[in-house]
């Protein structure tokens, strides 16, 4: 009698369930773009049928007599939840399963895939019948694979290559390749990475002609000796055959190897060498750099140097594609990348499309190829079951290591395998390591899971706080348990393989972390967390785009926006992140004094000298460039630095704060930007800011008409002594504010240690302030109002005077802030609030710009002249929160299309932040289509601003960019101004 359990039992686990990497397939190999041996790509429209179970239709569709005229249609590469079958979900670490491995859920979505081709005409130059391989380069998350009618075999591992030998079933016409893919195979609980769950065939299948003594497999060994400049070079392939270097004079057989003369490769100067790989069957052209990775002394060198991270972790993401990702979009982030003085990579968390490495190789970033390994879900069922540390899943996880570095062994840019991410620790991770060690000793191993460092050699970890890496940095860290291992540790390189999450408005303190990689000899940068948005777009009925998120799509279990943590928004438009991110990594560091004249030129590449840069001086009065000229550097080497004289100010037409800005940019075009594209800059003060001035007598308070008393140009309520009218503007009154909708750094993530101020904030109810009028008091020439500000259900306020003057034309407020009772948190921001009139749509203001900034994002914030419409001061956040403050702005104008306006100076100078909504609509808004333009355009005047940090999955706030409760006392004047820009004070 046979037990209804007997089904069910381990041994009869589906393919899709066992945990057996794959059946079928070839042994892994080296990936080439291209070859003298024919190759078809079976891209295109294929037809597509869902199930929504792995059973629920037979696979008689392998078979041609199988009818898919009544199927769908489907491109290839895509997930097919992205075309309308089934929808996207995001989680973050839960698996959207019951973890029960390797067991997954009935309920598993299912595609049926078919294609027909022809084989070109004179296929391979020979008969079918030849040998030829089908090549999948990335199916999530199993595949069954027939080719007309016969199954090829089974794979699991989303973003690695799989490949069958096909030779003797191809026909010359009519070919039918059909392929089964599960959405869920015990796969999926190795793929447990922080992105969308995202089915499909979502990289290319191609067809490769196999010749007779075609290249199987090769390995270039490529290294260089800095001592002698010399580059040792050996191929090892499969067949033998032979490896030709035009340039460099070399003609070897494989296996033999050639010491030269060369040039290296280095991410800042990727120097790349054709060649040629000859077999009997195949010519692969290859590009070879020659460099030589090694931790010496505690530190991670390339060509004896040590080099200096500034990272980005990048997963592959497409707003309307998901992970299937095109070449242009690829080669559009590596320029992004180089524009924005990025020179390293981290693919995480798995190999990225193998053409993306290609173009690492030609641009130059240094690269951590991480492996498709991620089983962060166990953390939650305390690690019980991680296929990491048991046995049965070990020959899955080797097969995705030998896949991962056999596919990408021969790229110069790949500098450290990654084993993968947050899995824990086990015994699989050491297997793993072993086998890598192995196969390519030439290349440092990375991993961040296990703190005792026992199978890798850098010291890598995640959002760690400024304090303790410098304690590292220092080679001070806590000791680990194990002496041995402790030992080991310290003596290793230091890198941050993810910090800075970029979630919404951030990350705060970069500028303060690459003091310490420029300080520290052990701390060799990091990554910041993450390259873009995966916010998947969307359109309303009228047309209006929009990213959707976690939950966007029904997900029953999601992690909402947290999937929105990128330096690029979803469109791939640079953040602000992205701009403070380029200007804290420059690698070239300007400094001096201004006001002496003096320049100094710091030299921060790793191997560059400062040839390839041309430097600029300009001297700004007012925002307002009077001179500006070449300055003649001397072409440093990496680490050199001089200090220069600035030639003699030109004499300004009227007084007013002065500075020079010196840049360094690119003096040629380069294949990532051109000529004049900029890399550094510095702004040094040569005259201060004046102060606030007044023209003129001071103004007699008077009673006008209405309830109205008059103060110069001010018109003010009797009542409530608010400010209603400046000349004919009407004003929604200035009142104390100091509300902001809370960033996503703000509200905190729930594992941080760390105090979470948007919920504090809210639960103190600042979002909820009342304004209690104490005093109206009526001067000669001024008008005092106290008020106190005050949430509803404490006693805590801020004990508020507006003081109100005015002369002629302008109308001063001076403003005092008292705190009073024990305030438990920072302010998230201090100063005054008032509504302008919708017609005020145009800004223009002396300070920092043009982007905005917060006390520790102000390092790209630029002292300029800079004009923008209100609606563009606006940074579109996927879920919309704080933004658009503008830094250290000196004044302030908003303009009508007439060019009438009001203006409003401050001292010292202020934050100016404009709206067409008020900091509650922000607040309230989840998606960028939930703000509407109201009847007012808001303008906050801030004194402070709280800082931004990165708790969003990182540390806070440094203390010195927090906004404490304490005494505070500032200073604006308003005043109207006329079409005639010129006619400013
Ligand atoms: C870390 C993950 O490695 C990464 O994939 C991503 O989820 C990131 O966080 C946050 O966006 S793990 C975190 C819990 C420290």
């Amino acid at each position: 009698m046979s037990n209804p359990q007997d089904v069910l039992a381990e041994r009869d686990l589906p393919y899709y369930e066992d945990v057996s990497p794959a059946r079928g397939t070839l042994p892994p190999r080296a990936w080439f773009a291209s070859s003298d041996a024919a190759r078809l790509c079976l891209n295109g429209i294929w037809r597509f049928r869902l199930s929504p179970t792995a059973t629920a239709a037979d696979d008689s569709f392998a078979h041609r007599e199988f009818d898919v005229s009544g199927w769908d249609e489907l491109p290839v590469p895509a997930h097919w939840v992205l075309h309308g079958h089934g929808s996207p979900a995001y989680t973050n670490t839960p698996y959207p399963f019951p973890v029960d491995p390797p067991h997954l859920p009935t309920e598993n979505p299912t595609g049926d895939h078919r294609f027909t081709f022809d084989l070109p005409p004179g296929w391979g130059g020979g008969e079918t019948g030849q040998a030829a391989v089908l090549r999948f380069d990335g199916v999530e998350s199993c595949a069954r694979v027939w080719l007309n009618g016969q199954e090829l075999g089974t794979f699991k591992g989303s973003r690695l290559p799989h490949e069958f030998e096909v030779g003797g079933l191809l026909r010359p016409r009519g070919n039918l390749l059909a392929v089964r893919v599960h959405q869920w195979s015990s796969g999926s609980y190795l793929e447990d990475q922080d992105q969308w769950w995202l089915p499909g065939i979502f990289r290319d299948v191609t067809l490769l002609h196999r010749p007779e003594g075609a290249v199987r497999d090769f390995f270039v060994h490529a290294s260089y000796d800095h001592a002698d400049g010399t580059g040792t070079l050996r191929v090892e392939a499969e067949p033998g055959g032979r490896v030709t270097v035009p340039e460099l004079g070399l003609d070897l057989a494989t296996g033999e190897s050639a010491t030269v003369p060369v040039e290296p490769w280095s991410a800042e100067i990727p120097r790349l060498y054709d060649a040629v790989l000859e077999t009997d069957g195949e010519r692969v052209p290859l590009r070879i750099g020659f460099r030589t990775v090694a931790v010496q002394g505690g530190v991670l060198k390339v060509n004896g140097r040590r080099i200096l991270f500034r990272g980005v972790n990048r997963h592959e993401f497409h707003p309307e594609h998901g992970r299937a990702v095109d070449l242009e979009t690829m080669r559009r982030d590596l320029l992004l990348m180089k524009q924005h003085n990025i020179n390293a990579v981290r693919t995480s968390h798995y190999p990225p499309h193998p053409a993306f490495l290609d173009l690492c190789d030609e641009l130059g970033l240094w690269v951590i190829d991480e492996c498709d390994l991620e089983t962060h879900g166990f953390h939650a069922v305390g690690w019980r079951g991680n296929p990491v540390d048991d046995e049965r899943w070990t020959p899955a996880l080797l097969d995705r290591a030998a896949r991962m570095v056999e596919r990408d062994k021969n790229h110069p840019s790949v500098v450290l395998w990654s084993l993968g991410n947050e899995c824990g620790t086990g015994r699989g991770l050491t297997a793993m390591a072993r086998w890598i060690r192995e196969r390519d000793p030439a290349r440092p191993l990375h991993y961040e899971g296990d703190l005792s460092c026992a199978d890798v050699d850098v010291y890598s970890r995640m959002y760690a706080d400024h304090a303790e890496v410098e304690r590292i940095g220092r080679r001070a860290e806590a000791p680990w348990a194990d002496g041995e291992l402790d030992a080991r540790r310290r003596a290793m390189p230091f890198i941050l393989c993810e910090y800075a999450h970029a979630m919404g408005n951030g990350p705060g303190g970069l500028s303060e972390y690459q003091r310490l990689f420029e300080t520290y000899e052990r701390c060799q940068g990091g990554f910041v967390w993450e390259w873009i948005d995966h916010g998947i777009a969307r359109h309303t009925g009228d047309g209006e785009s929009w990213y959707a998120y976690g939950g966007d799509f029904g997900e029953e279990l999601h992690d909402g926006n947290f999937v929105c943590d990128g330096l690029l928004f979803p469109d791939r438009t640079p953040s602000p992140g992205l701009t403070e991110y380029k200007k804290v990594i420059e690698p070239v560091r300007i400094g001096g004094d201004g006001r002496a004249g003096t320049v100094r030129i710091a030299n921060g590449y790793d191997f560059a000298d400062l040839s390839g840069l041309s430097f600029h001086w300009s001297y700004e009065v007012e925002g307002l460039a009077v001179g500006h000229g070449e300055l003649a550097v001397p072409p440093l080497g990496p680490g050199e630095s001089t200090e220069l004289k600035l030639p003699e100010p030109p004499a300004p037409e009227r007084p007013g704060e002065a500075l020079w800005t010196v840049r360094a940019v690119l003096a040629g075009d380069t294949d990532w930007a051109g000529a004049g594209h900029e890399i550094a800059w510095a702004q040094l003060p040569a005259v201060p800011h004046p102060p606030l001035t007044s023209s003129g007598a001071p103004a007699l308070l008077r009673q006008g008409e209405g309830n109205l008393f008059v103060l110069g140009r001010g018109a003010f309520d009797t009542a409530t002594g608010e400010l209603r009218y400046l000349d004919g503007f009407e004003i929604v009154p200035p009142r104390l504010d100091v509300w902001r909708a809370p960033t996503d750094n703000d509200e905190g993530a729930e594992w941080q240690p760390d105090a979470r101020h948007g919920t504090i904030w809210r639960r103190l109810g600042l979002h909820r302030m009342r304004h209690r009028v104490v005093s109206v008091r009526e001067g000669e020439t001024e008008l005092v109002v106290r008020t106190r500000v005050a949430p509803a259900a404490t006693d805590l306020g801020l004990d508020t005077a507006f003081r109100w003057t005015a002369d002629g034309t302008a109308l001063r407020l001076d403003v005092s802030v008292v705190p009073e009772g024990d305030w438990p948190c920072p302010l998230p921001r201090l100063g005054v609030r008032l509504g302008v009139c919708t017609s005020l749509g145009l800004a223009e203001w002396y300070g920092g710009g043009p982007g905005e900034a917060y006390p520790d994002t102000r390092a790209a914030s630029r002292i300029g002249r800079w004009t923008l419409p209100v609606d563009a001061l606006q940074t579109p956040y996927v879920r919309p929160q704080e933004n658009g403050a503008r830094a250290d702005v000196r004044w302030a104008e908003l303009r009508r299309e007439d060019g009438m306006g009001l203006r409003v100076e401050g001292a010292p100078a202020f934050w100016f932040t404009a709206r067409r909504w008020t900091s509650e609509d922000l607040d309230a808004a989840a998606h960028t289509t939930d703000l509407r333009p109201g009847g007012a355009v808001w303008v906050n005047l801030d004194h402070g601003l709280h800082g931004i940090g990165s708790q969003s999955c990182g540390p806070g706030v440094l203390p010195q960019h927090r906004l404490t409760a304490a005494p505070a006392d500032f200073s604006l004047t308003f005043r109207t101004v006329e079409p005639d820009a010129g006619s400013r004070p």
